[in-house]
């Protein structure tokens, strides 16, 4: 149910009675990400007048250079996250492995844990293009009063119990899914509060967008060759139009508006694929999947997958259900 002009906040409120663990806790959990997100966008909004831009100097696990802005954002969700005492642990792109959180009275109390890529898309921030926060949320699996596990953090990702995605773009949105449907709420720089601007959000159950790095091309499978090809012929409803943004939650959240698919292949280079399944993936799959779209690795529905490592990488399709049924068939017909 949504009302027009609402806050986030009054949302979150306003719906938690539809959340089965209802105990506010999961409510004052989504409220720390609400402020974190805004502190985060404060400074990617700036980021081109203050010396927070370029290399921290260090690498990330994945071998990346992490930029200043990086390590910002992941530790402004970090220290949001602990400060309201919910959460028993946190993964994140940015953490070679998760982080414990102990309660207050070290009882280990708190049900939640939260995985997390602070901002998605980092290479963009130099050149000022769009980037992302991207949010997973799942209760701890193993018992309550004692220290959180990796156990905890490697659930299928149709055990969350919710996931959202912030975009720092030409506006700033939040949203997010606790398993009743898509709500995307934009900041108002002036008033600093989150409102409801797109409720129960939807991919159309068709489109005409493909997204996908064709510089690899060559490197795909080769039913996502024959995937491509077909966007591109001449006839029926095609060709599609190609818009790769480079940032995952801005070309997921388009094609979620516009209707569209989002391919990250495996190839040569990236055996696995590119994307991490914990942070990236499942989150991106479960909101999908509650806006009507799909999500799989080209055979396997994503939310299914028994995720082994924290930083595991998977092949990811994800978008309008006939599109990706139909990339579905030219993997099936065609790749090993
Ligand atoms: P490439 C950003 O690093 C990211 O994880 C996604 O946000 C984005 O869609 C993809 O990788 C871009 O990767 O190899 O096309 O630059």
């Amino acid at each position: 149910m949504s009302n027009k002009n609402q806050t986030l906040g009054e949302f979150i409120i306003e719906n938690q009675h539809s959340f089965k663990y209802s105990s506010g806790e999961l409510s004052n959990l989504l409220n720390s990400i609400r402020l974190a997100a805004k502190v985060v966008n404060h400074e990617v909004n700036k980021a081109g007048l203050v010396d927070i831009i370029g290399a921290a100097g260090d690498t990330n696990i994945q071998g990346e250079d992490q930029q200043k802005l990086d390590v910002y954002a992941n530790d402004v969700f970090i220290q949001a996250l602990i400060n309201r005492n919910i959460v028993c642990g946190i993964a994140s792109e940015e953490e070679d492995d998760f982080v414990a959180i102990n309660s207050i009275n070290n009882d280990h109390q708190n049900k939640y844990i939260v995985l997390i890529d602070p901002l998605d898309g980092s290479s963009n921030i130099d050149v000022n293009v769009s980037v992302g926060t991207i949010f997973s949320i799942y209760r701890r699996v193993t018992p309550i009063g004692t220290p959180v596990t990796i156990e905890d953090f490697l659930q299928e990702g149709k055990h969350q119990v919710a996931a959202g995605y912030v975009i720092y773009g030409t506006s700033t949105m939040l949203v997010y899914s606790t398993g009743h449907g898509v709500n995307g709420f934009t900041l108002n720089p002036a008033i600093g509060s989150f409102y409801l601007s797109h409720s129960d959000m939807e991919f159309p159950v068709d489109g005409n967008i493909y997204s996908v790095n064709e510089g690899n091309y060559l490197e795909f499978p080769d039913g996502i060759k024959k995937y491509i090809k077909y966007c591109q012929q001449i006839e029926d409803d095609r060709p599609y139009t190609s818009r790769y943004i480079g940032s995952l939650a801005s070309d997921f959240h388009r094609n979620m508006i516009k209707g569209g698919i989002y391919m990250y292949p495996k190839s040569t280079k990236n055996p696995k694929g590119k994307l991490r399944l914990l942070y990236e993936c499942n989150p991106m799959a479960f909101l999908a999947e509650q806006a009507n779209g799909k999500a799989s690795d080209g055979f396997t529905r994503i939310l299914d997958i028994k995720p082994t490592e924290l930083h595991q990488r998977v092949p990811f399709i994800c978008g309008s259900t006939n599109m990706v049924n139909k990339a579905e068939e030219f993997m099936k017909e065609y790749s090993s």
